[in-house]
């Protein structure tokens, strides 16, 4: 359907815009490109309405200085937004993972505030929002998502006043007293206004931004609407209920939109007989110890590794767990590696381990099994299955996927999930044993309840858990959050299949 790329062809009625493409560039042996499909759980959910739509995706290669035509891959249109190295310094590694990454979660680090940081955040966003905009249909839907691009839905509304614009923010929205502090607090909340549906992952996240804009715009807000005021009259736009006596308004709609994840997709995979031999062998090559206890994440400071290693190496310091019937295994995978705060969190995280390691382990029994690292997908499933414990501390995460991909992989429906308050997914899984991580002796005393529950407590909790990430799926995410924007949105857009 879509037509050949080139300066007048190729417009699209469904425009997703992400800071990465879910492609990746590689290079093969013999020297050649190969793009690789990377099918995350958005691709998932996506893909369906990106074929009933004629969609195109915009993005990022994940590679520096290459600028690369547009492309048809595993039937979705590749729209390549280049990037230069000093912009990848500046406007991802930098304002993105530096500045806004902390600030949203909590300042659990301290964030960086550079106005030539800033300055290209601008520039990278305004060059989205072109290359969105260049290949936007007429009344066309375009997703935007995450934190990295929070100026797009504005700068986009600009030049295309016909587009019915969505925004989802997989990250936290922080309190105001810590939005505050951000010196350009104003110029990102009126970037996303220019959304008409604006998606958060939890009610406290939608009602953080909603503050901000009554703190920093004075716009009313009721509920989950906000009327922001109609600067330029466009025709067409949709124009909601004038505030008395004053300007005439659009709606613009900040509401929750838990996302979750492709759980068939993982039950499938953790019904293969490989997968389950592959889980096995694991336990097996771990010795068969009486519980093994999980830890899954990217290694990023607001994920709680650090706590979650001080609870277990007191545990085994009082003689309340022993290294012959508890292992810890804990994947961190590589993240953001050139950021110095993830630098130094991977210092801190090794020295625990191997003090660890070295004051409680033995020569047959090694107590945290620890690798840095990143798995394929099958691995992932074989050590949800192999994990009796699954043990999820964040101190601020937007949702944490980690913790429904667990549950989603227990067709047994055993296993126990421990889950910190501080992570979206809390809001709704309720049978999970909730922590707060900061509270070290709360998480020592949850993970003995964990490792000695009995089995009937389990399977009822787990079944539980499963009937939620089930009926809450992925797909259901993005359809809820479409069907929102489509009522909300422009209306010249055209029929639209969800
Ligand atoms: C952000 C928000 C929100 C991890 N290591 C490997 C691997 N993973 C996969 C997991 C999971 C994903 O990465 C991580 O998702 P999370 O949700 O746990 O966390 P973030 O990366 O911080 O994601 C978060 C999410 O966006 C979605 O909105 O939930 O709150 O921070 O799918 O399985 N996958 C493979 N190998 C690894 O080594 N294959």
């Amino acid at each position: 359907k879509a037509s050949e790329s080139g300066p007048q062809g190729d417009r699209h009625s469904f425009i997703v815009v992400s800071n990465r493409l879910p492609v990746d560039r590689t290079i093969d042996d013999a020297g050649e490109v190969v793009w690789r499909h990377s099918p995350g759980g958005l691709v998932t959910a996506l893909e369906p309405v990106m074929r009933s739509n004629d969609g195109a995706w915009v993005g990022w290669v994940g590679q520096p200085d290459v600028d690369i035509e547009r492309f048809e891959s595993d039937g979705i249109r590749i729209v390549p937004v280049p990037l230069s190295t000093e912009e990848v310094a500046r406007y991802y590694e930098g304002f993105s993972n530096d500045t806004l990454w902390p600030l949203y979660h909590d300042v659990i680090a301290p964030p960086g505030y550079h106005r030539e940081w800033w300055e290209a955040y601008v520039r990278v966003n305004r060059r989205f929002a072109d290359a969105a905009a260049a290949v936007a249909d007429d009344g066309a839907v375009v997703w935007v998502q995450d934190y990295q691009l929070q100026l797009v839905p504005k700068l986009l509304r600009e030049q295309r006043p016909d587009l019915t614009i969505g925004f989802f923010n997989h990250i936290p929205f922080p309190p105001y007293g810590i939005y505050s502090q951000l010196p350009w607090r104003t110029p990102i909340i009126e970037g996303l206004l220019g959304a008409d549906v604006i998606g958060f992952q939890r009610l406290a996240d939608a009602n953080n931004f909603s503050r901000a804009v009554r703190r920093l715009k004075g716009f009313t807000t009721r509920g989950s609407s906000i009327d922001v005021p109609l600067v330029d009259e466009s025709p067409g736009v949709r124009v909601h209920a004038p505030i008395a006596g004053g300007k005439p308004t659009r709606r613009v709609i900040a509401r929750h939109f838990p996302i979750s994840i492709d759980s068939r997709g993982f039950e499938e995979m953790a019904k293969r007989a490989d997968v389950q031999a592959r889980a096995k062998q694991i336990r097996e090559d771990l010795g068969n110890p009486g519980t093994i206890i999980l830890g899954v994440d990217r290694l990023d400071y607001t994920k709680g590794i650090a706590h979650r290693l001080k609870a277990f190496g007191e545990l085994l310091r009082d003689g309340t767990v022993s290294v012959e019937d508890v292992t810890l295994v804990q994947v961190a995978s590589p993240s953001r590696e050139r950021v110095d705060a993830y630098m130094q969190l991977r210092d801190e995280v090794e020295l625990m381990v191997g003090r660890i390691n070295g004051d409680y382990g033995t020569i047959r029994h090694t107590p945290i099994n620890y690798h840095h690292a990143s798995y394929p997908r099958e691995e992932m499933v074989a050590l949800y299955l192999a994990a009796d414990v699954m043990l999820v501390t964040a101190l601020r995460d937007g949702m944490n996927l980690v913790a429904k991909e667990y549950v989603a992989t227990r067709t047994d429906n055993d296993g126990v999930l421990i889950l910190s308050e501080f992570a979206g997914a809390s809001d709704e899984m309720k049978k999970a044993l909730l922590v707060n991580p900061h509270d070290i002796d709360g998480l020592k005393a949850t993970i003995v309840r964990a490792v000695s529950m009995p089995k009937s407590e389990r399977m009822s909790r787990m079944r539980s858990l499963r009937k939620r990430v089930f009926e809450h799926d992925v797909a259901r995410w993005s359809s809820e959050f479409i069907d929102v924007l489509l009522k909300n949105g422009h209306s010249k857009t055209k029929q639209f299949e969800t």
